[in-house]
């Protein structure tokens, strides 16, 4: 059985390659391993020949940078934000021309992510429909699972939704073997990586899809991380992000024992945790264990220092606990300007929010702030809010740039952007030049 591997382009105001990699799609494939011929087309792949001979999409120090773009004209009903609309990714040719000269697979699995992506997919259906015709085609990811009924308009074969694989492993008659890594060795060549080590997360805000989407807060197998660990070691991979949402909880069941293993096989990668932590859990011997284990870049989820946003948003953490756990991270040797708060822009609750007040507070630590531009999702409490600004069934107002655009104003938003630039200058040791989560 042949299986393509595919992960879309981007159309969006922005993007960048923040540690961005296709990981549950690698993931069903390393379930699969042995029971079929994979081959992948990643059009964020900035390591592939076409995006290596460009200029300008270097890497920075730990393994990020930009991705190719063309500009394209805003979708319709986007006509009014004022931003240029870009196509991110390898150009479309690349994957004509890959899927003429290799014979047609069996089935091609597309990875989705953000809802508001999905024109990325839309584009790669179209082109496998022509090219391939009789090939099956299956999505899985967020955007299925966060908008069904919307993918089902794709035209896909089979729509793979949550984390329940078993529809899948029916459809293509294979048994999976959920003990194997995932199919990193399908890259060429690869420098980052990722990792996770747990499902779902124990908190429940109102802004946020997972506790929905994975239930309860679930361990993965340590063992299993440890052999993905050491397979993207052996293929020289140096930086690594997490993909957990809660990576910090229960530490001595799961991060612990992890960052041990690490040392004792005397493992040499750089960590990152670009999907935020909590910094509730940061105790003065964590923070010195992450350091000491690699992690290098710490983001830490704030949204607001305003307890009453916080009380009525979920309580994921408060003002005094981020002050401790930078505290707890600058003594333990992280430098400043690699720990980073987001605070949360364009939220719904933004009246009770006091969002300038929140970005002095984080300055006053002497971390960085980054913006982290609100995209409002169905079947959240807080995307219920948003039907009154945008048409929730219509997946491209979910869309970071656009939403808190609609809802501030473009001049209130380039006036907090600028903000949080001014105040990333003044930082106690080194200045940032990256002003929002706004990949
Ligand atoms: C990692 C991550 C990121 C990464 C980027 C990931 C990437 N490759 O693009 C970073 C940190 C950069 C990021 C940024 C943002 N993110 Co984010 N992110 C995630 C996270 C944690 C995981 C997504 C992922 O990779 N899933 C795949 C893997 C890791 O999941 P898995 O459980 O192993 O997958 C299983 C199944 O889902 C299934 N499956 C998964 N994929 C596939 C594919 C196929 C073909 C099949 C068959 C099955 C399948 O099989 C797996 C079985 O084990 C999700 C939350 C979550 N837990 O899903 C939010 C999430 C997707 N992000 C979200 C948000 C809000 C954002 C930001 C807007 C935050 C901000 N304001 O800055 C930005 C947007 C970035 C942008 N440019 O627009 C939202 C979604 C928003 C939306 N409208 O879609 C989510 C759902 C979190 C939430 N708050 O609810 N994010
Ligand atoms: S702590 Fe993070 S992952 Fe968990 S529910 Fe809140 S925002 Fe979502």
């Amino acid at each position: 059985m042949k299986i393509l591997l595919v992960n879309p382009p981007i159309y969006d105001f922005a993007a960048y390659d923040f540690w961005l990699k296709p990981y549950g799609l690698l993931s069903v494939a390393g379930y699969l391993r042995g029971s079929a011929d994979f081959k992948l087309f990643d059009y964020l792949d900035r390591l592939h020949p076409f995006a290596a001979q460009q200029t300008g999409l270097e890497s920075d120090r730990w393994g990020r940078g930009r991705l190719y773009c063309e500009k394209v004209p805003n979708p319709a009903c986007l006509k009014d934000i004022p931003r240029y609309f870009r196509r991110f990714g390898l150009p479309r040719e690349l994957f004509i021309d890959f899927l003429t000269a290799w014979q047609s697979c069996d089935f091609v699995l597309i990875q989705t992510m953000m809802t508001y992506w999905y024109p990325g997919v839309r584009e790669v259906i179209e082109d496998i429909r022509n090219a391939w015709p009789n090939a099956k085609i299956i999505l899985g990811g967020n955007y299925v699972t966060l908008c069904g009924k919307h993918a089902q308009r794709l035209g896909a074969d089979l729509i793979v939704s949550g984390t329940n694989l078993d529809p899948l492993w029916q459809y293509l008659g294979i048994a999976p073997d959920l003990n194997q890594p995932t199919f990193w060795q399908t890259y060429e060549k690869l420098k980052t990586g990722v990792l996770k080590l747990s499902d779902g997360c124990p908190f429940n805000c109102t802004y946020c899809s997972v506790p929905k989407v994975y239930s309860k807060f679930k361990a993965r197998p340590l063992e299993r991380s440890f052999t993905e660990l050491e397979l993207l070691c052996r293929l020289g991979v140096e930086n690594i992000a997490f993909y957990d949402d809660a990576l910090l909880f229960e530490p001595e069941k799961l991060l612990i024992p992890f960052l041990n293993g690490v040392l004792q096989r005397d493992i040499k990668v750089n960590f990152h945790t670009p999907n935020a932590l909590n910094a509730r859990f940061i105790t003065k011997d964590l923070a010195k264990l992450m350091v000491r284990a690699g992690f290098k870049t710490f983001y830490l989820g704030f949204e607001s220092a305003s307890a009453k946003w916080q009380q009525q948003t979920g309580s994921k953490v408060f003002s005094d606990e981020l002050a401790q756990a930078c505290q707890y991270l600058i003594a333990a040797g992280a430098e400043r300007q690699n720990i980073t708060a987001y605070q949360i822009l364009g939220h719904p609750k933004t009246d009770i929010q006091q969002l300038e007040a929140s970005m002095r507070f984080v300055n006053s630590l002497g971390i960085r702030g980054m913006l982290a531009y609100f995209s409002p999702i169905p079947g959240t409490v807080d995307g219920g809010f948003c039907h009154k600004w945008v048409d929730m069934d219509e997946p491209l107002f979910h869309n970071k740039t656009a939403f808190p655009i609609i809802m501030l104003g473009f001049d209130e938003i380039s006036r907090l952007k600028d903000l949080q630039r001014k105040l990333n200058l003044h930082l106690p040791a080194g200045k940032s030049n990256m002003t929002s989560r706004h990949l």
